[in-house]
């Protein structure tokens, strides 16, 4: 891909005027540029939808109604992990996810918990899964049909963006081709029986938070978009009669302008897309769309910055006309968060919408010269993304071919040379940055909200977990269960729609595991392939510490050598790819070991390459068990390093157990350079 975005970013603004006509479009109207709806917020205001979940339903069902209390409008579920890779609780992979970053679910009797005293045919139900889409679609089914909802009265979404997952987030089980296929199986389905739920997510939020630019972000989700309506044409399915119920899922980060450009030419994108496709109903050329602030954007140092991050962001989604708004909390840099954290995020959205008049005007910067000729030049970039895209043969094969993935590392990259160039200045995050403000400023969320951090007790959860598990296998009709699970195989070699076998398993009390191993069966998990990209950091690093890494090399005479590992099941690598570049660039031999891996792989990758360094990446919580598991059968004379979401006050711990370093987001590369420079002269002179 050689489309450079940074070309576009001074575009953006000091572009030659354009008198499109396109300016002068209403709201409401095709092609919606303007809004979704004449009336917008003045008719119905966004709703206020906070993504959340953990540890068991019973406690995420409080918090839901605690939530709903105060003033939120609409119910968005997180899964753990183990959920969406559709390994039950009791599976050796997710002992160490259980009800970490996510709601654990594991059955029907899990489901009909969470939304115990809520009524889902009042309350619209977010849920963001991808692999299991089908046993958890089902779950969900089964459990309103058991609170005596129909299901043609349920509203909500289920994200079923599966190609994103590839390309960006890392929740596939299935091949790319067996998977499509699942996707269209929920959307055909929801069109024929849920004509008030949204089938899909169309989701760009993870290509922002990996890397991407806004507007590659808008590219690729647009690319996506085809890529899907062109599989469910092949697939025999009618687009006119699905269109209305695909929706949409963005970001807003903290390039101001751009953001709210960037939602404004989504919608037009769209509605040219439909047309393309022949959908004639202008009602479903109207793109509907979810908004989350930037978690990337958050710092981890001076936290209480965050709240005035997200509320700028949050900004541009209202002033983009999003339908839906999810504002991050301050602490979630390094944590699950705490609940005054998550009050200020929901109260922020209360704020905007009752106390500034924001939602009394209708597209406020619609005809600024500036505004609009951001519009089209972001779309002039999606479409230029597109036709390379089409070129380099399609959204699908490039999905296999990693490129995608690649490009957005790309990008990744080139914003962490800008950020240790200092090109680009974010306040606070960097620790060298942070110790030049007031001592007040300097704290970490961590310490922060010591008194209020939210912790997650892995262990019981587990344990209750397992034990519900135990008990559900005891009470149902195994042989039953065992019936409608070899229904389910052979309607998937059969290539049948797969939903109403996996209702049938599910409503039998079948487990989401248990459905997905079946589907297992036939189709092996799938793994991507990696390619990493390489960027130059070496302008950027202190030049005597990359003389110091070549000394050092070659006073051992040989290249240094490296494992950097994703372990667990949190598909969070960014970091971790950033960190190979910068090794490659020090001339250090790096291998890679990506996302699900387990300590097992580490410790045997260190038996066969005696490594010189072990890097550890972790962004779910999980970091302690997997340092104990990993130092109990480790070479004593390996060093090891903890990268990811890892909490100031865990530090300590962490030096007890023997880690040599941790870093986190606060940290440079240069610091992160030197500390291992420092690790490894120390190690190879012992
Ligand atoms: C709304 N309506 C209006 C109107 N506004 N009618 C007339 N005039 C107006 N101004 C109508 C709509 O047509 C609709 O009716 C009904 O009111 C509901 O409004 P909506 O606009 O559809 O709003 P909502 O129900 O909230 O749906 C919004 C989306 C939906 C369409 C965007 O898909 C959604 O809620 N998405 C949320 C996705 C989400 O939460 N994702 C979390 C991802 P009809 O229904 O009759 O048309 C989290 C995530 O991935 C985190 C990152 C990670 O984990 O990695």
């Amino acid at each position: 891909m050689n489309i450079s975005p940074l070309k576009l970013i001074k575009g953006v603004y000091v572009s030659v005027p354009e008198t499109s006509k396109k300016w002068r479009h209403s709201h409401g109207e095709v092609p919606f540029v303007r809004g979704a709806y004449r009336e917008m917020y003045q008719r119905k205001p966004w709703t206020i939808r906070q993504y959340a979940g953990f540890e068991t339903a019973l406690e995420t069902n409080a918090f839901f109604k605690r939530s709903l209390a105060e003033g939120q409008t609409g119910l968005s579920v997180a899964f753990d992990l183990p959920t969406h890779l559709g390994f039950d609780s009791d599976h050796e992979l997710a002992q160490a996810d259980v009800g970490r970053t996510g709601v654990a679910i594991d059955s029907v009797e899990d489901m009909l918990v969470l939304f115990d005293g809520i009524d889902l045919s009042k309350v619209s139900v977010s849920m963001t899964m991808n692999g299991a889409v089908l046993p958890i679609m089902a779950c969900f089914i089964v459990a309103a049909g058991e609170q005596g909802v129909p299901l043609e009265q349920l509203t909500g979404t289920i994200q079923n963006d599966i190609l994103k997952e590839y390309i960006a987030r890392n929740t596939y089980i299935h091949s790319p081709d067996f998977s499509l296929d699942v996707v269209a199986d929920v959307v055909a389905y929801c069109a024929d029986k849920m004509p008030r739920f949204n089938s899909i997510s169309i989701s760009g939020y993870h290509f922002q938070e990996a890397g991407a630019t806004p507007e590659l972000e808008l590219a690729l989700t647009m690319a996506n978009a085809r890529a899907y309506l062109t599989h469910f044409q092949q697939r025999g399915i009618d687009i006119e009669s699905v269109a209305k119920r695909l929706s949409f899922f963005f970001c807003v980060g903290m390039d101001f302008y751009k953001e709210i450009a960037k939602l404004r030419a989504a919608r037009l994108l769209w509605s040219e897309l439909l047309e393309e496709f022949g959908v004639q109903a202008s009602s479903a050329k109207r793109l509907k769309m979810h908004c989350q602030t930037s978690g990337s954007s958050l710092t981890e140092m001076s936290p209480l910055n965050n709240i005035v991050r997200t509320t700028i962001e949050a900004m541009a989604g209202v002033f983009g006309g999003t339908q839906s708004l999810h504002t991050n909390s301050y602490d979630e840099a390094v944590s699950l968060p705490s609940d005054q954290a998550s009050k200020v995020a929901l109260d922020t959205q209360l704020v905007l919408l009752n106390e500034t008049g924001i939602s009394d005007v209708v597209d406020p910067w619609g005809g600024s010269y500036m505004m609009e000729t951001a519009t089209q030049n972001i779309i002039d970039y999606a479409h230029q993304i597109q036709q390379e895209i089409d070129e380099q043969g399609g959204v699908r094969s490039l999905v296999e071919t990693g490129e995608l993935t690649a490009f957005i590392h790309q990008h990744a990259l080139q914003a962490a040379i800008a950020e240790e160039n200092q090109d680009k200045i974010i306040i606070g995050k960097k620790s060298d940055l942070a110790t030049s403000s007031s001592a007040t400023q300097n704290e970490s969320i961590a310490a922060f909200s010591k008194k209020e951090k939210k912790t997650i007790n892995a262990e019981k959860t587990l344990s209750q977990q397992t034990q519900k598990m135990a008990r559900l296998k005891l009470k149902r009709n195994n042989q039953s269960v065992q019936k409608a699970l070899d229904e389910l195989k052979t309607a998937a070699c059969n290539k049948q729609n797969l939903m109403p076998f996996v209702i049938t398993a599910i409503r039998l009390r079948a487990t989401v595991g248990e459905c997905i191993q079946a589907l297992t069966d036939e189709q092996a998990r799938y793994s991507k392939p990696e390619t990493i990209k390489q960027a130059s950091f070496k302008q950027s690093l202190d030049v005597k510490t990359v003389e110091a890494f070549q000394i050092l090399s070659d006073q051992i005479g040989r290249k240094l050598r490296f494992l950097v590992a994703k372990v667990g099941l949190d598909g969070h690598d960014r970091g971790a790819k950033v960190i190979v570049s910068l090794l490659n660039d020090l001339e250090i031999e790096v291998d890679y070991l990506p996302v699900f891996s387990t300590t097992d792989d580490i410790i045997k990758a260190d038996l066969r390459q005696h490594y010189d360094c072990i890097g550890l990446s972790v962004l779910s919580g999980a970091q302690q068990s997997f340092v104990s598991t990993l130092l109990a059968s480790l070479r004593g004379d390996c060093p090891l390093v903890l990268g990811g979401v890892i909490p100031i006050d865990e530090e300590n711990l962490f030096e007890q157990l023997n880690v040599d370093c941790v870093f986190t987001a606060r940290h440079s590369l240069n610091d992160i350079a030197l500390a291992l420079y420092r690790v490894l002269s120390t190690r190879l002179s012992d």
